[in-house]
């Protein structure tokens, strides 16, 4: 445990050395890319503070407005003891369901879990002034290595919000899920948040706002490899993108060269070329259908038990039960 009363599974050293295997394959790729929880250090943390605020990124509030209406179902259908929270970010969305659950008396435990240990510790400290007698347990770690870790008795509600899954290729979706599922035993819970397919004008929108403040969110990537291994990324040499790929049904963040360039990154043992035009994916964000998230679910272990959505269909909330 550190002084914040977290428990750190990823320290400073780890961390360079997960980004620096990062940046070494997705550099070297034809097409380069980079893994989309690179922007989440305290500052782009922040900067998604901000983007969930943005009148065209409607998919916090779309999800907050189901999570009003249906915390005190969730409380009730689940009877949890423990609420796991996946990529909790600053937690706040996940009040609505401390509410419900602590309303319904059987909550004992909070586990937030999230790579970004300054909005970890942020949102620890509030919430343990908030709900005295609540047992916080703070990890940082990434969702995708640490799941074996998670204290707290049964049964629990593991809650994985925001659409974050649709960073997931699809293929690495599905082992998720299964991961999740073998952490936990018979009668758990997973609580999941998507982002739902609709008109490619809002999505393009909702990823490339007239504020520019997804274009800064996204060019940090640029800053956190520059700090972390040394590079010299000229941030003013990329544009921000948002593209719809059609086929695959998810938004691309890319951040093109403005024009043919170099760049050094020492820390990886690399100098990396971009001709002008050429773009680096950063992130990619799935959009769902709710047949293919129920079937997703299903494939993977769980029984869906409950599916949701806001007034306006845009994003989707299933409860499922192992
Ligand atoms: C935090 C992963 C859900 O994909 O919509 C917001 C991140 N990227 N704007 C998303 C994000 C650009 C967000 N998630």
């Amino acid at each position: 445990m550190s002084e914040l009363e977290l428990d750190v599974h990823r320290d400073p050293d780890g961390i360079a050395e997960a980004l620096r295997v990062d940046v070494r394959s997705g550099l070297s790729a034809t097409q380069k890319w980079l893994p989309a929880k690179w922007f989440y250090d305290a500052r782009g943390s922040e900067l998604f503070e901000d983007i969930t605020r943005l009148p065209e990124y409607y998919p916090t509030r779309a999800e907050r407005e189901v999570l009003e209406r249906q915390a005190g179902e969730i409380a009730r259908v689940t009877g949890a003891r423990t609420l796991v929270e996946l990529g909790s970010g600053s937690s706040e969305k996940t009040r609505l369901l401390l509410d419900g659950m602590r309303e319904h008396g059987t909550l004992r435990t909070f586990v937030p879990l999230d790579v970004s240990e300054s909005a970890l510790a942020e949102a620890v400290e509030a919430i343990r002034g908030d709900y005295p007698g609540l047992d916080v347990r703070g990890v940082v770690g990434d969702f995708t290595e640490h799941l074996g870790l998670l204290p707290g008795d049964a049964p629990r509600l593991v809650a994985f919000l925001g659409g974050t899954i649709g960073n997931f290729l699809p293929a690495d979706r599905g082992k998720f899920l299964r991961s999740v599922r073998d952490v936990l035993t018979e009668g758990e819970w997973l609580l999941l948040g998507t982002d739902l397919v609709k008109n490619p004008d809002v999505l393009v929108r909702a990823y490339d706002d007239a504020a520019g403040v997804t274009a800064q969110f996204n060019l940090n990537v640029l800053r956190v490899v520059n700090r972390t291994l040394g590079a010299d990324f000229d941030l003013d040499d990329f544009a921000h993108e948002s593209y719809w790929d059609a086929r695959n049904e998810w938004i691309e963040m890319r951040l093109r060269a403005r024009r043919d360039l170099t760049v050094r990154i020492p820390g990886a043992g690399m100098e990396v070329s971009f001709a002008e035009g050429e773009y680096i994916r950063t992130e990619i964000s799935a959009k769902f259908r709710p047949n293919g998230i129920a079937a997703e679910l299903t494939e993977n272990g769980f029984a869906v038990e409950r599916w949701w959505t806001d007034e306006q269909n845009r994003f989707g909330v299933s409860l499922a039960r192992t």
